[in-house]
C-alpha cells in the first residue's frame, strides 16, 4: 500500500469549493483576477493552507504562500505553485487543481509523518492570466522583480491603477523590486497542470512531463482610418479600419503557418471597432495579438516582420497604425536533470509521456531563480479556456501522486 497516494474525495471538495467563488452571471468559469469572487476565492484558500499546517503570507505581490518548515534550516524551498484566477467563461481546473494539489501534498506528507529537508512553499501566484490590466503572470513577474513601474502604473477600463489593485489584494507594490527573490533563492519549482492542449487525451497517457515551455509577446494595436457614412462613400473613396485590421489578422496567421511547423502559433483575440455601427465605416479599431514558440528566435522574427509589413500596407492605404509591446516572456528549454527525475516518480504512478507546452505559465518567469518543472494530466478532447474543460478526478489524483513522488525525490537529491 503507498502511503503517499492523495486523498482524492478531499481533494474533490476542495476542488468543487473554489468553483463556488466564480461570477454567476458569466458561463462557465470566471474568476478574474482583482475581482471580489477573486478575493473571497482566497480568503478561503489562504484558510485551506493554515488548516493544512501551512504558515501564510502574502508577498509584495500579492502572492498567497503557505509555508512548511524542513528538517534543515540551511536549505532553500523548493516551491509548488499554480494560480487560481480564470479566463472569462473558463474552465474550472486550469490553475486551480495546481495550488489545491499543492496542498493536498502537504496533507498527505503531514498524516504520514513524512518530514521534508528543505521547506516547503505552496505559492498561489496572482493573476496568472491576462488580466483587465492587459498583463499576464503578474505575480510570478513580481516575486522576481520583473514589474517595472511603468507595468504598475497601467490602468484597466474603470481606470483602477495595477499597483493599487495589488494592494487591495494584500500585497505593496512599492516593495516589489526591494523584495524580488533572486538566482538560487528556491532550490527548485514544480508545478502540476492540465495540459490545456490535446496530446495526452490523444496518447491515452494520463501523465505528461513538460520538456519545454512557450515564450509569449504580446502586442496592443491601434488602426486609425476615417469613419464616415456607410451608404454615401464610394468603396474606393473609404479608410475603413476593419477592413485593414482583417488583412493585419489573415496576415498574421499566414506569416505563422508559412513557418510551416508545429511550434509556432499566432492569434488576435481581442478586437474592439469604433464606433461600433451598422451603417458607419470603422474608423478605429483596436486589438491585440500574440505570438509563441518555443524558439525566442522565432518569435521575434515573426513579430518584426508582421510590423514591417502592416506598417508597408498602412503607407499605401492611408491608414495609421501603431503598435505597443504588452508583454514578452521568454521561452523554457527545462533542464534534462530534471526530466528525468520527473519522468521516473511518474512512471512510478502510471504511463508517461514528454511533451511541450503550447500555454505559459509562471514557471517561464520563476525559471529566472530556480530550475522548473510541470507535470501535466490530460484535458479531454483539448478543451481549454472554455467552459468543456475537463480534467477527470482519477486522473487529477493520479497527478497528485505524481507530484508527492516527485517532491520526495528531488528532496532527497537536491542541495
Ligand atoms: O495563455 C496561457 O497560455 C495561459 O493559459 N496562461
Ligand atoms: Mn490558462
Ligand atoms: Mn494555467
Amino acid at each position: 500500500m503507498d502511503r503517499v497516494r492523495p486523498n482524492i474525495g478531499r481533494l474533490k471538495s476542495d476542488i468543487e469549493r473554489i468553483s463556488t467563488f466564480i461570477d454567476k452571471s458569466k458561463l462557465g468559469h470566471t474568476r478574474r483576477s482583482f475581482t471580489e469572487e477573486y478575493k473571497e476565492a482566497r480568503v478561503w484558500l489562504r484558510e485551506k493552507m493554515e488548516e493544512s499546517g501551512l504558515e501564510t503570507s502574502i508577498d509584495a505581490a500579492a502572492n498567497i504562500i503557505g509555508r512548511l518548515s524542513g528538517s534543515d534550516n540551511s536549505l532553500k524551498p523548493i516551491i509548488i505553485g499554480s494560480h487560481t484566477d480564470t479566463v472569462e467563461n473558463g474552465g474550472m481546473y486550469d490553475g486551480t487543481i495546481g495550488v489545491l494539489g499543492g496542498i493536498e501534498v502537504v496533507r498527505i506528507l503531514k498524516e504520514n509523518g513524512v518530514n521534508l529537508r528543505h521547506p516547503l512553499e505552496i505559492v498561489d501566484f496572482t493573476s496568472e492570466e491576462p488580466s483587465e490590466f492587459g498583463l499576464s503572470t503578474i505575480g510570478s513577474k513580481g516575486m522576481i522583480g520583473e514589474l517595472t513601474k511603468e507595468m504598475l502604473q497601467r490602468r484597466d477600463n474603470c481606470g483602477r491603477v495595477l499597483s493599487d489593485a495589488i494592494h487591495d489584494l494584500g500585497g505593496n507594490s512599492r516593495s516589489i523590486k526591494k523584495l524580488a527573490r533572486k538566482k538560487g533563492d528556491a532550490v527548485l519549482y514544480l508545478e502540476l497542470h492540465n495540459e490545456l492542449g490535446p496530446v495526452l487525451d490523444n496518447k491515452e497517457c494520463p501523465l505528461g512531463v513538460v520538456t519545454g515551455i512557450v515564450g509569449i509577446h504580446r502586442y496592443k494595436v491601434i488602426v486609425n482610418g476615417e469613419a464616415n457614412h456607410a451608404g454615401t462613400t464610394p468603396m474606393n473613396m473609404r479608410c475603413d479600419a476593419l477592413v485593414f485590421t482583417s488583412k493585419l489578422v489573415l496576415k498574421l496567421q499566414s506569416l505563422c503557418k508559412d513557418k510551416n511547423r508545429d511550434d509556432v502559433v499566432g492569434t488576435v483575440g481581442k478586437l474592439n471597432v469604433e464606433p461600433n455601427a451598422s451603417n458607419v465605416i470603422p474608423g478605429k479599431c483596436e486589438f491585440e495579438f500574440e505570438v509563441r514558440s518555443l524558439q525566442n528566435d522565432i518569435i521575434d522574427e515573426i513579430v518584426s516582420q508582421f510590423i514591417d509589413e502592416a506598417q508597408a500596407l498602412s503607407k499605401e492605404r492611408n491608414i495609421k497604425v501603431k503598435f505597443d509591446n504588452i508583454s514578452k516572456s521568454s521561452s523554457v528549454i527545462i533542464d534534462e536533470g530534471i526530466k528525468k527525475v520527473l519522468k521516473d516518480s511518474c512512471e512510478e504512478v502510471a504511463k508517461t509521456m514528454y511533451l511541450p507546452s503550447g500555454a505559459g505559465h509562471d514557471a517561464n518567469h520563476i525559471n529566472e531563480i530556480a530550475p522548473v518543472g510541470m507535470i501535466f494530466v490530460p484535458s479531454k478532447d483539448g478543451k481549454s479556456h472554455c467552459p468543456e474543460e475537463y480534467t477527470s478526478y482519477e486522473e487529477i489524483e493520479i497527478g497528485v501522486h505524481a507530484l508527492i513522488k516527485a517532491l520526495l525525490a528531488f528532496d532527497k537529491i537536491l542541495k
